[in-house]
This record gives C-alpha cells, sequence and structure tokens, in this order.
C-alpha cells in the first residue's frame, strides 16, 4: 500500500476517503481538516482566548497539540474525578503536555470540594458516576471559562463520539437534545461559554493514529465507569456499519449539519440560579443543589500546573 502523496509505503488506509497515507502525509492530512473545520464553523475567531476540556486521552490531549501547532495557542483546563490510579494517571499526562506546550492548566479536584470521589458523590445523589460528572465538568469548565476570560471551551468530542450520541437521541427520540449536536454552541448572555468541537469530522481510529504518529503521551486507559455507557454499544453497531460501508458514520454526521440548519431547538425558558448565577431551569442549578445536599459553601479553588514558571503570552512551542 503506497501513500497517494509521495509515493512511499503508506501507514495507514482510509476507506471513507479511498486513500492512504504516510505518516508525514496523515499527520498534514489530519491537521489541514481541524484547521478547515474551525475556519468552516467559526469555532475560533481572531481575537478569541480558547482553553481545552483536557481529560489524558487520546483526543483532548490532541486537539490540544493541534491547536498549538496551528497557531491558535490554548491553556487547559482538567476536573480530577479522585477515581484512583486513572485520574493520577491522566493528570500526569496532562501536566506533561502542558509542559511541552508551555501552557497553563487549572486543576480542579473533586475531593477538594466533596470529600469524596465522583463515584461515591453520584451514589450519594442516586445517580449513574457519568451523570454526576457530566453534571459537575459542566459546571466548573464553564466557571474556569468565564471567571478566567477564556471565551471558547474546546471539547475533544470526535466523529464516533457525535455518531453515537446523535444514534442515542435518534433512537430514543430525545428532542431536547436531538438539535444541540453542532460543532459549537454559542455563548449565552455572559453566563455559559462558547463550546466547540474542532474534531467532529475526525473518527476515532484517526485520533488514536494521529497521537500515536506525532508522539503524544495519553492514558490508554478508559475511565472505569465507561464500560457501562451505552454509547459505546453505540460506536460497535456503527463501526459494523463503517466496516461494510466506509464513509457512513461521515455520512450521518454530515447529513445532520444539513438538516440542523432547518430543525428547530426546543425552547425552554432559562433562568439563572439565584445562588450562583449560572443559567438553569427553576431557581437553582444542579450544581448548586449538590454543594448544598453535602452542606459546602466554601467556593472552588484551583491549582495551577505549568503556570507559575511559564508567561502564559508566550508563543506556541512547535
Ligand atoms: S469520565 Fe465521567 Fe466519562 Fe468516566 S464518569 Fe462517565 S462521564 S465515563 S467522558
Ligand atoms: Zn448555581
Amino acid at each position: 500500500m503506497k501513500c497517494r502523496v509521495c509515493g512511499q509505503e503508506a501507514c495507514i488506509g482510509l476507506r471513507a476517503y479511498n486513500t492512504a497515507l504516510c505518516a508525514d502525509d496523515f499527520i498534514f492530512f489530519l491537521e489541514k481538516r481541524v484547521s478547515t473545520t474551525i475556519r468552516k464553523y467559526h469555532l475560533i475567531d481572531a481575537g478569541d482566548t480558547p482553553i481545552v476540556a483536557v481529560s489524558g486521552g487520546k483526543d483532548s490531549l490532541s486537539v490540544w497539540h493541534i491547536l498549538n501547532r496551528l497557531g491558535y495557542p490554548a491553556d487547559g483546563i482538567y476536573v480530577d474525578l479522585g477515581i484512583g490510579d486513572y485520574s493520577r494517571t491522566s493528570l500526569v499526562k496532562i501536566t506533561q503536555m502542558a509542559e511541552k506546550l508551555q501552557r497553563k492548566v487549572y486543576v480542579l479536584h473533586v475531593r477538594d470540594i466533596f470529600e469524596k470521589g465522583i463515584d461515591e458523590v453520584a451514589r450519594a445523589i442516586r445517580r449513574v458516576p457519568c451523570s454526576a460528572c457530566g453534571m459537575v465538568k459542566r459546571y466548573v469548565m464553564n466557571k474556569i471559562c468565564i471567571d478566567r476570560g477564556y471565551n471558547v471551551l474546546i471539547t475533544g468530542h470526535n466523529l464516533d463520539d457525535e455518531a453515537a450520541a446523535l444514534l442515542g437521541n435518534l433512537l430514543y427520540w430525545k428532542d431536547e437534545y436531538l438539535w444541540k449536536k453542532s460543532p459549537s454552541l454559542e455563548s449565552k448572555d455572559g453566563h455559559l461559554s462558547k463550546k466547540v468541537k474542532p474534531l467532529f469530522l475526525c473518527s476515532e481510529r484517526e485520533m488514536a493514529a494521529y497521537a500515536v504518529l506525532s508522539g503524544i503521551d495519553y492514558i490508554y486507559e478508559e475511565c472505569p465507569f465507561s464500560v457501562d455507557a451505552k454509547s459505546l454499544e453505540y460506536k460497535g453497531i456503527l463501526n459494523k456499519l463503517e466496516e461494510s460501508s466506509p464513509g457512513t458514520k461521515l455520512q450521518f454526521i454530515k447529513g445532520y449539519l444539513k438538516k440542523i440548519k432547518t430543525g428547530k431547538e426546543e425552547k425552554r425558558d432559562m433562568a439563572y440560579c439565584e445562588t450562583c448565577g449560572y443559567p438553569c431551569y427553576g431557581d437553582k442549578c444542579n450544581m448548586c443543589r449538590l454543594l448544598e445536599r453535602f452542606h459546602i459553601e466554601k467556593g472552588m479553588d484551583f491549582d495551577e500546573y505549568g503556570g507559575s514558571s511559564l508567561d502564559s503570552n508566550q508563543t506556541m512551542v512547535t
């Protein structure tokens, strides 16, 4: 198998694009796709101050690395869920990347707030860990973004994540989420930051190849709570379809993006939390209810790794 660009030995076949590429040309191809996605969907514009939600996995560390290579210098945020070795190793990988990129990373430890890991927090409020985790991460990441002057929150969701979520929303006709899977969710009244997904059109397999070929040291283990996630089942089904009809996932998501222009987002009256001002439905946001449930009144403190000896205005390192 020869590289379609340079004729040397190819290292990856991309059936969805009916092509094969060597390592250098694949890295160029993937970074160019991210760059095109950013410009086409106005994910980051001139003057924006982006920050990346990092987990230590291949997608978030890769998007962080790519953005800095493409000339979008971005800092990072990590929410340490307090899940033993998994969380500790994730933090090591993240601080290594922050040092490599010479960027700051803000770290919030769930145990510092609740004196419990996310699984125990979830048990106490009779939710599954992913539900409590999503709630805490959404809140904390938005708060750091707003409080520290960043205006775009970047996540590492890839094509497989988006296709699986879309399939789930369609299967159960979850109307309230169905039209919210755009690569860019606009900010709301200065309370909710803009959220964007530059890897929207890059598959899981492509991102794993990119991370390995670019020498990105990421945590291979998945979060121990991801095994039960329904999305893994949907990803398996979509992979089978992709196997027999390459390009299915891309078509699914691209078709959705066309539809989204005509789709209607269900409108509910949004209010602001009477305690903290976070946008919510009702008097109080879920995070404030959670803090109350644990009788917590103190604010949140963030460690800053890689920030003390590094100038946040420093130019990117390539
Ligand atoms: S981190 Fe959190 Fe995921 Fe772990 S607890 Fe579930 S949601 S699986 S992205
Ligand atoms: Zn609140």
